[in-house]
C-alpha cells in the first residue's frame, strides 16, 4: 500500500496532523519511535497552559485562537477531558517586554483581558503573594488543557478513520523522489507520496537520513508538584499563571483532580543530545530550588514539595517554531522546534499541517515559522 501521507513523530503535532488528515479521508502512516502518549518526548504531566494574549508575540494569536476552536470541539463533540477554562493570570513587572506583548496582542485582536495591580492580584486570589512592583494580565477564555488525554484522543480519533500507527519503529533509512517516500525501519518498508516530519527532539536525527540538519537544540527541563490546600489553589478558583520578569521565566498551574500546584521554570535548563537519557529528577539542585524558592516567596511558604518530573524542550535559536516545507522537497512538511510553548497549539498545527498537505496552503499565515529566516 501507498499512503497519502506518512508522519514520523506521532507526539503532540503528529498525531493531531494524523487525525486531522484522516477525517479529510486521506490515508495516513503515523511512526513513531515510542508507543504515545509517553513520557520520552515534551507531552507528558498531565497539564499545559493555553493562552491567547501571547507574550512572545502577536503573530501566534490566530493559531492560538484557532487551536482553542479545536481543542472546544474535543471537549463538546467528543466528550473528552481536554480543556479547563481556569483563566491565565500573566504576571510581571510594569516595564516586562512579556506583559507589553500580553496587552498589545489583547488590543490588536480584541481579547477579553483585565490589568490588574498586585494588591488586586493577592485580593482576588489569596494563593499570591505578590509584593507591589509586579502586575498581571488576567485572560479569562484561556485556561488548561490535559496534554495526555487530548493525544489519546487523538490517537483514538486518527485510527478510527483508518490511519495505521506504527508504534516502537525506528527509521534506518528514508529514501525521498519526487514520486515517492520509503520509509525503512528494521521491521517494515512504509511508502508514501507525501511526508510530515514532527518528531521534536529526535527531528534532526530523522533530517539527517537525507542530509539536513536544523538549528534545534534539546534541553532537559524539570517541573513540580507542590501540596496545596484546595480551598485557596482548586483549579474552580486559581488560574493558570505565567510570571516573566526579564530574568527568569515560570508557569503553573491550579490544583487539578487534588494533584497538588503543578509549577516549572522555563528559562534555562540542561542542553541535552537528542538520544541521551534524561538526568533523573533532583540530579542537579536546582531543580527542586527554583521552583522551591518561586512558590515561597510569591505564593505561600507552606507549599510543600511533592514531585518532579524530567522532560525536553527543543528549542531554536529565537524561540519561534520552525514550520515550512523542506528545501528541495516540496512533499516533505517539517514542524519541530516548539521551544517550550507548542503544546497548545497542537490542535492548530496538525489543522494547518493536512492543510498544506492536501492544498498546498493555509488559512492562516505562517510566515514567521518559515526556514528562511535562518539562512
Ligand atoms: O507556553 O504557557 C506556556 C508554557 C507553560 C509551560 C511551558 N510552556
Amino acid at each position: 500500500m501507498i499512503y497519502d501521507i506518512a508522519i514520523i513523530g506521532a507526539g503532540s503535532m503528529g498525531l493531531s496532523a494524523g487525525y486531522y488528515l484522516s477525517k479529510a479521508g486521506k490515508t495516513v502512516a503515523l511512526i513513531d519511535s515510542n508507543d504515545p502518549p509517553h513520557t520520552e518526548g515534551s507531552h507528558h504531566g498531565e497539564t499545559r497552559i493555553i493562552r491567547h494574549a501571547y507574550g512572545e508575540g502577536s503573530a501566534y494569536v490566530p493559531l492560538a485562537l484557532r487551536s482553542q476552536e479545536l481543542w472546544n470541539d474535543l471537549n463538546q463533540t467528543f466528550n473528552q477531558d481536554v480543556f479547563h477554562q481556569t483563566g491565565v493570570l500573566n504576571i510581571g513587572p510594569e516595564n516586562s517586554v512579556f506583559l507589553h506583548n500580553v496587552i498589545q496582542s489583547a488590543r490588536q485582536y480584541n481579547l477579553q483581558t483585565e490589568i490588574l495591580s498586585a494588591e488586586q492580584i493577592n485580593n482576588r486570589w489569596p494563593g499570591y503573594h505578590l509584593p507591589n512592583h509586579l502586575m498581571g494580565v488576567y485572560e479569562i477564555n484561556s485556561g488548561v488543557l490535559m496534554s495526555e488525554n487530548a493525544l489519546q484522543t487523538y490517537r483514538e480519533l486518527a485510527t478510527a478513520l483508518g490511519a495505521t500507527i506504527y508504534t516502537n519503529t525506528c527509521i534506518h533509512r528514508l529514501d525521498v523522489t519526487n514520486q515517492r517516500i520509503t520509509i525503512q525501519s528494521s521491521s517494515n518498508t512504509i511508502k508514501a507520496k507525501q511526508l510530515i516530519i514532527t518528531a521534536g527532539k529526535g527531528t534532526n536525527q530523522i533530517l539527517s537520513l537525507l542530509g539536513y540538519q536544523l538549528p534545534l537544540f534539546p534541553i532537559r527541563k524539570t517541573f513540580s508538584w507542590f501540596s496545596a490546600a484546595e480551598s485557596i489553589y482548586h483549579s474552580d478558583i486559581f488560574p493558570a499563571w505565567s510570571f516573566d520578569n526579564g530574568n527568569e521565566t515560570y508557569y503553573g498551574f491550579p490544583s487539578i483532580d487534588k494533584a497538588g500546584i503543578k509549577v516549572g521554570r522555563h528559562d534555562g535548563g540542561q542542553p541535552v543530545k537528542a538520544d541521551e537519557t534524561l538526568k533523573t529528577f533532583g540530579t542537579y539542585l536546582e531543580d527542586e530550588q527554583d521552583v522551591s524558592q518561586f512558590v515561597h516567596r510569591y505564593m505561600s511558604p507552606e507549599l510543600q514539595h511533592r514531585q518532579g518530573k524530567v522532560c525536553t524542550y527543543t528549542n531554536t535559536p529565537d524561540g519561534d517554531f520552525i514550520i515550512d516545507r523542506l528545501p528541495n522537497y516540496q512533499h516533505v512538511l517539517v514542524a519541530c522546534g516548539f521551544s517550550g510553548h507548542g503544546f497548545k497549539f497542537s490542535s492548530g498545527v496538525g489543522e494547518l499541517l493536512s492543510q498544506l498537505a492536501i492544498r498546498g496552503k493555509t488559512s492562516l499565515d505562517i510566515s514567521h515559522f518559515s526556514l528562511d529566516r535562518f539562512e
